[in-house]
């Protein structure tokens, strides 16, 4: 079953055999996936042939981990029964594994980590595989979900509790609610068609960060230590993607198509924009100033900015861009965005907006709160798509 969601399949045509893509796969990356949902992610990943990474299984659930399509399987914990949804067994059953996780990640420059939060395995285990990560000074990324609210409210606190815990392992954390499936399904959707999209999800959103550092720039190359800079010790970090049948059209679309959690994409302090368009539409000195202005103009508070071309010959005539956006400071909240004046879509409960936009206005004075994991692209979202 295939959807078309952020951007449609890259359509494989005849490439010129003088205009190679060029990679550089020096830079060694890891991509786990932890517990049943981080498993299956990527084994859509593997489906999808994402290159240029290794990939991982760990799982206490042998049976499960026995489909996996993954080359390297590790079954954590003796027992090899799943942990029937408790984190705390499924985080003894990393510890009883810890010499068999640190040789997995030994040699990596840089990990994903990526699990569904709410069960006992993924929740339990992605924060000390992410922790033995750091120690061995990786660089390290979690790339995990939130439950679908249908799922409940058990697995939503457990999934809240392990996101605050791999948080303090992680340089850059992803998050993705399931809820965001709803753009393209209704409730009556089979759970296998609705985690289907969630794996997209997390394939591109992963993707977009490798492309980005194994492809070899045509004109400005963004490598890994661009990559690092922004992504190290990062409070949160905000990814856009999208196509266009110019540059335009593609870059206004990833600004506003942001499937992660976390503030409007224009308030990072840190930007990279990556490219990616055929030798058949190749890009202009148009298209350069327009992303130079955005960039100057739309992130007002950008420190550190950087903006690269690849060369993807499937593309064809589409360009396709992707837009990693971090910051090292907690966000503040951009209320403009919960203008009700602005929201031409009726179906957007304008009280609600208003009453979101007050708490956002209440969040962004209370200075000591803790926990400002703030969502308000999300907030939006959710009212314009969950009925
Ligand atoms: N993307 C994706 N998410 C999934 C999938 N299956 C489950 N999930 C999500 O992952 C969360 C955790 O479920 P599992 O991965 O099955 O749990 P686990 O980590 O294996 O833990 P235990 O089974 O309790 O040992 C669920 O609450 C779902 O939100 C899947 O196939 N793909
Ligand atoms: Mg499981």
């Amino acid at each position: 079953m295939s959807f078309d969601i952020l951007l449609p399949e890259a359509e494989e045509v005849s490439t010129d055999s003088n205009v190679q893509e060029e990679s550089n796969p020096i830079v060694t990356i890891k991509v786990i996936g932890v517990g049943g949902g981080g498993v299956n992610a990527v084994n859509s990943m593997i489906d999808a042939k994402v290159s240029n990474v290794e990939f991982y299984a760990i799982n206490t659930d042998k049976a499960m981990l026995s489909k996996s399509k993954c080359d390297e399987k590790i079954q954590i914990g003796k027992e090899g029964f799943g942990v029937g949804g408790d984190p705390q067994k499924g985080r003894q059953c990393a510890n009883e594994s810890i010499e068999e996780l640190q040789d997995m990640l030994s040699g990596a420059d840089m990990v994903f980590i990526t699990t569904g939060m709410g069960g006992g395995t993924g929740t339990g285990a992605a924060p000390i595989i992410a922790k033995l990560a750091q120690e061995q000074g990786i660089l390290t990324v979690g790339v995990v979900t939130r439950p679908f609210t249908a799922e409940g409210q058990t697995r939503i606190d457990n999934a809240d509790k392990g996101i605050k815990e791999i948080k303090q392992y992680t340089d850059a954390l992803i998050i993705i609610p399931n809820d965001s499936a709803y753009t393209y399904i209704d409730e009556k959707t089979p759970l296998d068609t609705a985690f289907g999209i969630i794996d997209q999800v997390l394939r591109r959103s992963i993707e977009s960060i490798t492309d980005t550092i194994t492809k070899t720039g045509k004109h400005i190359n963004i490598d890994f230590s661009d990559v690092k800079r922004v992504l190290r010790n990062s409070e949160y970090v905000v990814i856009g993607l999208s196509d266009g049948k110019d540059c335009k059209e593609a870059l206004d679309k990833a600004l506003e198509n942001v499937f992660v959690e976390g503030p409007d994409i224009r308030e990072a302090e840190n930007v990279l924009i990556n490219v990616s368009c055929s030798n058949n539409n190749p890009l202009t000195l148009a298209d350069r100033k327009l992303l130079d202005e955005v960039v100057r103009k739309d992130f007002i508070n950008c420190k550190f900015s950087k903006v690269g071309d690849i060369v993807s010959n499937s593309l064809d005539t589409r360009v396709k861009i992707s837009i990693i956006a971090s910051s090292t400071k907690k966000a503040t909240i951009q209320t403009e965005l919960f203008d009700s004046d602005d929201c031409e879509d009726d179906n957007i409960n304008k009280e609600e907006i208003k009453k979101i936009k007050k708490e956002s206005v209440d969040l962004k004075e209370d200075t000591i709160q803790e926990d400002i994991f703030s969502k308000p692209a999300y907030e939006f979202w959710k009212l314009k798509h969950l009925k």
